[in-house]
C-alpha cells in the first residue's frame, strides 16, 4: 500500500501542539489608551463634530451625541487605541484645531 500523501503540519501533532501554544502565550492583548477630549469655550460645536466623524470615525449621530456630553461634562472619550494610534490621533486634533486658531484640547490616559 502506498504511503498516506505528506500533509505538511499533520505529521507531528504533539510538537505543533507545543509550538501553538508557546505562540498563544507571546500574543497578549497590547494595553490601550483612550483620547480624551476637553471642553472649552471657543472651539466650534461643528468642528469637534468633524474630528469625532474623521478623526475617530464615529458615525454622525454618534460624533453629536458624544461631542454634546463633552460640552456639558467637561470631557469624554473620543476613542481607546494602541498607544501609537492614541498618540497620533490625540497630536491630529492639536494640529487641526491649532491651525484654526481653536483651544482645544486632547490627552490620552491608560484604559
Ligand atoms: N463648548 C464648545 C462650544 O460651546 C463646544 C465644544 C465641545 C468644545 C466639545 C470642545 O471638546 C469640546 N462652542
Amino acid at each position: 500500500m502506498p504511503d498516506e500523501p505528506k500533509q505538511p503540519g499533520r505529521s507531528k501533532p504533539r510538537e505543533e501542539g507545543a509550538v501553538a501554544t508557546r505562540e498563544k502565550a507571546k500574543i497578549e492583548r497590547p494595553p490601550r489608551f483612550k483620547v480624551v477630549l476637553y471642553n472649552d469655550d471657543y472651539t466650534p460645536m461643528e468642528f469637534v463634530v468633524m474630528l469625532l466623524e474623521q478623526v475617530f470615525r464615529r458615525p454622525p449621530v454618534e460624533a453629536t451625541q458624544l461631542m454634546l456630553q463633552i460640552h456639558r461634562g467637561g470631557k469624554g472619550i473620543a476613542g481607546v487605541y494602541v498607544l501609537e494610534v492614541a498618540e497620533t490621533k490625540a497630536s491630529t486634533v492639536h494640529k487641526l484645531a491649532e491651525e484654526r486658531g481653536y483651544p482645544l484640547q486632547a490627552g490620552v490616559e491608560p484604559e
